[in-house]
């Protein structure tokens, strides 16, 4: 087993603590978050703040894992583990089902449920969540966010940092811009531009982000 430390300790941390549990590689020895008061999250304890990782990795702790959903945040702190010798590793669910010819990038959570069909490729740090499917040929950018129960049929794009919400559908071939939002439960039939708030069956544009990209609707 190895060690591994996780950064965040909410919601998000709670799923990948169950995965990694699951998936019995990792030995989780605890959450490093922005609120370092001592507590436990499913009985593993928070051990510090950000700046404790270079203590830890002075202890020869080398593995990571960024559960946070914010995915701007999501992207600087994995980016920053890197720059101190850190490897992000992926947390990919027993029960989800990755196709063999599927690439993987480096600190990326597919949940359970979650389908990635042939040769679909998920960028760094990207979320897969829960019961989402990705059909054949995807491109899921850096840093994205693909909610629970979302669909996307096979050549889609989504741009690095989009986030999209909970039972997103997603046509053949249609890409959505980086930083984009689509809303909780839109269809998305043609192309949606960069930073853009859309929604809607079919999707459309509705306004620009106001709080940045990682702006959640769901
Ligand atoms: O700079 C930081 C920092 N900023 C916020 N460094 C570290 N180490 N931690 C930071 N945090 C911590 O991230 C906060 O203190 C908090 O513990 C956590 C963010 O928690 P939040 O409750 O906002 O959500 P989450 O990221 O665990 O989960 C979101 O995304 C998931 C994908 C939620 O929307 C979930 O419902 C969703 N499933």
């Amino acid at each position: 087993m190895i060690d591994l430390v996780i950064v965040g300790a909410s919601g998000h941390a709670k799923v990948v603590i169950d995965l990694f549990r699951e998936v019995d590689a990792y030995r989780v020895i605890g959450l490093i978050d922005a609120d370092p008061t001592p507590r436990k999250v499913l009985g593993v304890p928070v051990i510090g703040s950000d700046e404790d990782l270079a203590i830890l990795r002075g202890q020869g702790v080398s593995s990571a894992f960024v559960a946070i959903g914010d995915n701007r945040l999501r992207l600087k702190i994995g980016r920053n583990l890197e720059a101190n010798g850190f490897t992000l590793v992926k947390a990919v669910s027993r029960r989800a089902a990755v196709s063999p010819s599927a690439l993987l990038g480096a600190g990326v959570a597919v949940m359970a449920g979650a389908v990635v069909n042939a040769e679909t490729r998920i960028d760094d740090l990207a979320i897969l969540n829960t019961n989402a499917s990705v059909d054949h040929d995807c491109r899921l950018g850096e840093a994205c966010h693909v909610a629970p129960g979302s669909a996307l049929a096979g050549n889609v794009t989504v741009g690095r940092l989009a986030f999209l919400g909970v039972g997103c559908r997603a046509i053949p071939g249609v890409r959505i811009g980086e930083g984009g939002v689509v809303g909780a439960g839109s269809t998305v039939v043609r192309d949606l531009p960069p930073g853009m708030v859309s929604m809607g069956s079919p999707a459309r544009v509705v306004r620009p982000i106001e709080t940045g990209p990682s702006e959640t609707l769901a």
